[in-house]
């Protein structure tokens, strides 16, 4: 993409309504606009990270075995008066009633529409285990949204359902889930720790949230440090394997680690003191195993290898997709900007013409751009009459992992510069070096 021709409104104040980093951060970066309280618009660059989120998410998904769908936002208040969640679930709910005068809502969450789709369907234990699971809009009417995407009424998440016969097979379901999350967050460079947490109004009480740690986290959280110490890895797993997935499960919840909810004084003053961590955390995913409590309120059975009719045993479990842009930022910026992890940057790499116009300099920029491109890259060329300051700090605002930036100077010598976002590092090497090495560095992302 070359910056002259792309959406990429940049704000060179502070805005004053947001009181967080990533909140500044993804406004100043143009990466969103406010539409109303708590609901965003996504500009172009904004919009290509949310779709690297969801791709990631779903490549993870469907590596565990678990098939995508897409239900509407819209439901109907018929199925949650079923659930009995129509009433229990407060001022939260956008309630809506359209030109019938029927009642409909804008989903928060969809465990009943999923229920009603498996009771019409699925008939048969022969049919089961199934997984399902969408990527879609959800509202919310928070009291209080803040903190940008963070605490959003609009917001992007994944929801997914598991239907299975017995508890056993609803925990192993669970396992898995929760194993893919591991992978998942690892991905987008993230290190989210799986906490004991509370059922809320979804219910349930097995239920794990993965919190990322930051200051400004609206969750308190305590752990034994042993749990941060843990990393999953680009190893490969058998997402059949119970015993192995059971395995990896109690490796990550054996050292202690809960939210202020579920928290027990007693057995955290059994960790060693050295160890006892208090800190803050953002809940980016939440699962579920909770029975058959919207199974037997919905009537979703099965007719066993016997002939019984059973409800089936259900669990779901959510991935904060927008929510996550605001934690990926707050886990990784400095003063002058965000600073994306490779496996969610917008572009691969930023190309900064030091003097445009010069012959030189632009048919090097020219090379370095097609270059990148050849090699499945995507890079952002500053092609703006700007000073050289000016697209220094547009491009460690914006966070691109990696810059290279081309003058004059180091053409004479044959060199332009490559310099790492995180650590400030830089060195010189020729154009067909940078893209050897801009390629080397994404192969494994
Ligand atoms: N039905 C279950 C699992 S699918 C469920 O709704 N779980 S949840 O309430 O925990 O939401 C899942 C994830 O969505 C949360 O972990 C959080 O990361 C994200 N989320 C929840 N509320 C908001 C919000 N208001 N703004 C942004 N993200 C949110």
């Amino acid at each position: 993409m070359r910056l002259s021709t792309y959406f990429l409104p940049i704000l060179k104040e502070t805005p004053s309504e947001a009181q967080i980093a990533s909140h500044r951060l993804m406004l100043r970066a143009g990466l969103i606009r406010q539409a109303s309280a708590g609901i965003y618009s996504w500009l172009p660059m904004g919009f290509k990270i949310l779709r690297k989120l969801e791709t990631i998410v779903h490549e993870e998904q469907i590596r565990a075995g678990h098939h995508p769908m897409l239900m509407p936002t819209l439901q109907s208040a018929d199925l949650w008066r079923e659930s009995g969640r129509y009433d229990d679930y407060g001022q939260e709910m956008l309630r809506i009633t359209d030109r019938h005068g029927r009642d409909m809502l804008y989903g928060p969450t969809n465990e009943e529409l999923i229920t009603d789709i498996f009771r019409n369907s699925v008939k048969s234990y022969k049919d089961l285990p199934l997984t399902l699971y969408h990527i879609q809009w959800k509202f919310r009417d928070e009291i209080r949204p803040r903190f940008g995407v963070m605490r959003g009424r609009e917001f992007f998440m994944k929801d997914g359902y598991n239907f299975d016969l017995t508890k056993e097979d609803a925990l192993h379901a669970y396992n898995r889930h929760f194993v893919s999350y591991l992978r998942t967050y690892e991905r987008m460079g993230l290190k989210a720790i799986p906490m004991r947490a509370d059922g809320g109004p979804i219910g349930g009480d097995y239920t794990h949230e993965f919190l990322v740690l930051a200051d400004t986290g609206e969750s308190e959280v305590f752990y034994d440090r042993a749990v941060t110490d843990l990393s999953f890895g680009d190893r490969e797993v058998d997402f059949g394997d119970v015993d192995g997935l059971q395995s990896i499960y109690e490796t990550w919840t054996t050292p202690y680690a809960r939210t202020d909810e579920t928290h027990d004084a007693a057995l955290f003053d059994a960790v060693p003191e050295e160890r006892r961590m208090t800190s803050r955390g953002i809940e980016v995913g939440q699962i579920f195993y909770f029975g058959t409590k919207y199974s037997d309120a919905m009537k979703a059975e099965v007719v066993t290898e016997s002939g019984d009719r059973v409800p089936v045993h259900m669990g779901s479990h959510g991935i904060g997709v927008s929510r996550l842009i605001g934690a990926i930022i707050e886990a990784s910026h400095d003063d002058n900007g965000i600073i994306w992890p490779e496996g969610v940057t917008p572009f691969h790499a930023g190309i900064v013409n030091l003097k445009q116009g010069d012959t030189d300099a632009d048919a090097a920029c020219d090379q370095l751009y097609k270059g990148l491109m050849a090699r499945g890259l995507e890079p952002l060329y500053d092609d703006r009459e700007e000073r050289a300051g000016a697209k220094f700090a547009t491009m460690d605002l914006i966070g691109l992992p990696w810059r290279i930036t081309v003058g004059p100077r180091g053409l004479k010598n044959g060199v332009v510069e490559v310099t790492s976002r995180r650590t400030g590092d830089s060195e010189n090497m020729s154009p067909e070096a940078a893209i050897d090495r801009i390629a080397q560095i994404y192969k494994g992302v």
